[in-house]
């Protein structure tokens, strides 16, 4: 019994921590109510397509939405009366490198998984054609490379995009996301704040960038939510940067935009701050002025704004963009605003850069970034300020708020390393 117990344990952990079994199934439920008689079938990540013994084993993103199931070579086929998972045989020798996997036969199936009906994978071809003995059409995703070897027999019937019916659905997070997200702020904040204390003159960028994985692995995150971005100097006007490999000078500024991915969800955070501790008045003036882009966006943000669009009141991006091109001017005395050369921000959760409609309103439960810059090369000077935000039914709440963005708390923080 106690052997059974720990089984039992061991793979409710692999299913998502904090996220209950149930919240997976009534995904489930909302999607098939979409499916318009169709069918729907999705396949889990295989552990030879992450491949590599470099990153392990992670499951495709809208599968572990729809089933919180975290073993390679699952695949989900739904409809509008039925739901059933599949899973792999045994394999002995696969074990041998990465351990036990639960199987179809195991008593504990429908318990461990969620899921009142768990079959051999072997199965679902039988399954699949005795849903299309009337016509159908299928539902999948051909993007993901797990895919491919059933390509054959999906292209049996007419196929249409699964994405878009999951991607309605992951865009409000509930309650509980809401949770892992914070969870993965908080330590990715600390990230930050780790690095902050350590910075100085003389130490190179992967240095702060050390510093801050360090936290978040410390803390049980299991991946970085995107390459870690840090750019002291120059460096700091490209935006996705992720040599990290120069040493930082008494003067510059350092940008960093390094997240957390936390039990799958993830987490986006961009801080930019003196090298020395100090501000220069030119990066001062500079940072004020994408501070208080950014926070007119925040102040702005409710549901029923849209993120991006130009040329459009209910646009973030351009309440952001108007204050930049009218605050301060470049060297020529020109308008700021071509200096603010990316998209105001986007969607996150299970990806950090959530799936989403462009020109999809703001909801109630969306988390977005705001994360307006000013990138100047012939100055050297960049700086992007980012906070991961919730959209609530009146407002917007920063998330990682716990970061300093203040100037003069910025360098209380650096003087004092608290
Ligand atoms: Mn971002």
């Amino acid at each position: 019994m106690r052997r059974f117990i720990l089984f039992l344990l061991s793979a409710v952990l692999c299913l998502g921590a904090g996220i209950p079994l149930e919240e997976f199934g009534t995904r489930r439920q909302a999607l098939r109510k979409s499916l318009d008689g169709g069918v729907f079938v999705i396949v889990g990540a295989s552990e030879s397509d992450h491949g590599d013994g470099r990153s392990g084993f992670f499951q495709d993103g809208n599968f572990y939405y729809l089933t919180g199931w975290t073993q390679p070579g699952a695949l989900l086929l739904m409809d509008g009366e039925s739901e059933i998972l599949f899973l792999p045989k045994a394999n002995p020798i696969r074990e041998r490198y990465t351990g036990k996997k639960l199987t179809a036969e195991s008593a504990e199936a429908a318990t461990v998984t969620g899921f009142q009906r768990v079959m051999d994978i072997e199965q679902f071809e039988p399954q699949l054609f005795r849903r299309l003995e009337t016509p159908r059409k299928i539902y999948t995703d051909f993007t993901n490379p797990a895919s491919g070897k059933y390509q054959g027999v999906l292209a049996l019937r007419k196929t249409e995009d699964a994405r878009p019916l999951v991607y309605a659905l992951r865009a409000k997070k509930s309650a509980n996301e809401i949770a892992m997200i914070q969870r993965t702020t908080d330590i990715s904040v600390d990230a930050h704040k780790a690095a902050w204390r350590k910075t100085r003159a003389g130490l190179y960028e992967y240095q702060l960038s050390a510093a801050m994985t360090d936290v978040y692995f410390e803390n049980g995150c299991e991946r970085n939510a995107y390459a870690p971005i840090v750019g002291s100097g120059g460096n700091a006007t490209i935006l996705h940067y992720n040599k990290n490999g120069r040493k930082m000078d008494s003067g510059e500024l350092v940008l960093m935009d390094v997240g957390a991915e936390c039990s799958y969800y993830a987490t986006d955070i961009t801080r930019t701050i003196p090298v020395n501790g100090r501000f220069t008045p030119r990066q001062r003036e500079i940072y004020e002025i994408v501070l208080g882009a950014q926070q007119a966006a925040i102040d702005a943000a409710k549901p029923g704004m849209i993120i991006r669009g130009t040329g459009d009141a209910k646009s973030l991006h351009q309440i952001a963009f108007d204050y930049i091109n009218t605050h301060g001017k470049d060297l020529k005395g020109e308008p700021l605003g071509k200096y603010f050369t990316h998209g105001l921000g986007h969607h996150v959760g299970l990806d950090v850069h959530d799936p989403w409609m462009p020109d999809k309103e703001l909801a109630e439960g969306h988390v977005i970034t705001i994360e307006p810059g000013i990138y100047i090369p012939e100055e050297g000077i960049g700086v992007r300020i980012e906070d991961t935000l919730l959209i609530t039914a009146t407002g917007a709440k920063v998330l990682s708020g716990a970061l300093p963005r203040d100037p003069e708390a910025i360098q209380k923080f650096l003087a004092a390393g608290k």
